[in-house]
C-alpha cells in the first residue's frame, strides 16, 4: 500500500534554517518507494500578509529552484505552485462553510500574525488555516511532515476532515502530522523565546539558506547566549539550547555525546562549530540552487508538470465534495467552452 504525504512551504521571505531542518530535509528523505509525495509551494497562503507585488513570482520560483536544490526530485514527487491547481480554492470555500468560525479564532497563529497586522488584518488570514487544511485533503493525505508550530493547523485540518465525514458521509482521510524531533522548532538568533520565522524582521534573526559562508559564522557569533557558560540541553536557556539543537539537527549526533564534546569550553567554541557544521550542510544546496536559478524557464516547466499532476487528483475530490453537498447543476467542461467562444 502507498503512503500519501503532502507538505506546503510559503513564498513569504527569505527560507531559513528552521523550514530546513523542521521541514524540507525530511521531504527529501520521505521520498521512498511506496510513498506518492506531493510538495507545494503555497502562494495563496503567503498572500494572506502583505507581500511586494512584483516579487512574489520570483519568490515563487526562488522557492522552486531551493527545493530542487536541497534534493526534491520531480521525477519521484509532485512539485507544484498552489496557485497553479484552483482546486485547492475551490476545496477551501465548501470546507470554510463547515468549518465553525470559533475554531478559527483559537489558532494561535492567527492571534500572533494578527496582533501584528493590527488594523490590516484580512479575512483571509483568518481562513488561512482552512486553505491549509483544503491543501491536505484535496489529495487525501495519510502523512504530513511539519514542524511543531504547523501542528495545532493540523489537527484543524484532523477535526475538519472529521466534520465533514460527520456531515455529509466519509470522505476524506484523516492526515497523521509527522512532526521530527530534531529540528522541529528552531528559534530565532537574537530573541530565541521566538520560533526563527521568515517575516520576523532584524538581520540577526535568522540563518538562511543562501547566506553565504561569512554572514552564517557572523550570525551566529552575535546569538543570544547567557551568562552561563554552560552548554547543555535545558529548555529553560533557550538561547544555548537553540544552538546545540541545530548542532544535532545537522550532525544527527547524539546529545550526551554532543554535551560532552563542548563540556568545559566557551560558547565562542560552540559558535565557531555550529557555524561549521551549518555551512558544510548548507554548501551543495547552495551551489545546485545557483545552476537551478540562472533557468527560469526550467523551472516553470518543472512546475507546470508538476501541476499537471496534481491537478486530475484535486479535480476527483473536488467533485466528490461536490456530490456529497448537493452543490452545482451540470459540470462545465472549461476547456470546451474556451475553444468554443475562440471559434466564434
Ligand atoms: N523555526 C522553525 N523550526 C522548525 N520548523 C519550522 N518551520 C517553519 N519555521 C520553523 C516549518 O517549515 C515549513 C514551512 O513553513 P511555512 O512556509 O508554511 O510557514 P511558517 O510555518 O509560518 O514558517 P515561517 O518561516 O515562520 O514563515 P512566515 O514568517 O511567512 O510565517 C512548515 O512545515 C513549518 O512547520
Amino acid at each position: 500500500m502507498t503512503t500519501r504525504i503532502f507538505s506546503g512551504i510559503q513564498p513569504s521571505g527569505d527560507l531559513h534554517i528552521g523550514n530546513y531542518l523542521g521541514a524540507v530535509r525530511h521531504w527529501v528523505a520521505l521520498q521512498q518507494p511506496g510513498a506518492e509525495c506531493f510538495y507545494c509551494i503555497v502562494d495563496l497562503h503567503a498572500i494572506t500578509v502583505p507581500q511586494e507585488p512584483a516579487r512574489l513570482r520570483a519568490r515563487t520560483r526562488e522557492v522552486l529552484a531551493i527545493l530542487l536544490a536541497a534534493g526534491i526530485d520531480p521525477s519521484r514527487s509532485t512539485l507544484f505552485a498552489q496557485s497553479q491547481v484552483p482546486r485547492h480554492t475551490e476545496l477551501a470555500w465548501l470546507l470554510n462553510c463547515i468549518t465553525p468560525y470559533g475554531w478559527l479564532g483559537r489558532m494561535t497563529q492567527f492571534k500572533g500574525k494578527s496582533a501584528a497586522q493590527r488594523e490590516q488584518v484580512t479575512a483571509g488570514l483568518f481562513a488561512y488555516p482552512v486553505l491549509m487544511a483544503a491543501d491536505i485533503l484535496l489529495y487525501r493525505a495519510d502523512q504530513v511532515p511539519v514542524g511543531e508550530d504547523q501542528q495545532q493547523h493540523l489537527e484543524l485540518a484532523r477535526d475538519i476532515a472529521a466534520r465533514f465525514n460527520r456531515l455529509h458521509g466519509e470522505t476524506f482521510t484523516l492526515p497523521e502530522p509527522r512532526v521530527t524531533p530534531a529540528g522541529a522548532r528552531i528559534r530565532g538568533l537574537d530573541d530565541p523565546a521566538k520560533k526563527m520565522s521568515k517575516s520576523a524582521a532584524g538581520s540577526g534573526h535568522a540563518i538562511n539558506l543562501l547566506d553565504p559562508p561569512e554572514v552564517i559564522r557572523r550570525k551566529f557569533q552575535r546569538a543570544t547566549t547567557d551568562s552561563l557558560a554552560d552548554a547543555r540541553f535545558d529548555e529553560r536557556r533557550p538561547g544555548v539550547f537553540n544552538l546545540l539543537a541545530i548542532y544535532e539537527a545537522f550532525t544527527g549526533e547524539s546529545r550526551e555525546a554532543i554535551e560532552a564534546r563542548f563540556a568545559g569550553k566557551g560558547y565562542g567554541e560552540l559558535k565557531r562549530a555550529v557555524a561549521d557544521v551549518t555551512v558544510e550542510a548548507l554548501r551543495p544546496l547552495r551551489e545546485r540552487h545557483a545552476t537551478y536559478a540562472q533557468d527560469p524557464a526550467q523551472l516553470d516547466a518543472i512546475a507546470r508538470l508538476g501541476a499537471e499532476k496534481a491537478l486530475p487528483i484535486a479535480e476527483a475530490t473536488v467533485s466528490a465534495v461536490k456530490e456529497r453537498m448537493d452543490v452545482g447543476l451540470a459540470a462545465v467542461n472549461t476547456d470546451e467552452r474556451v475553444r468554443r467562444n475562440r471559434a466564434v
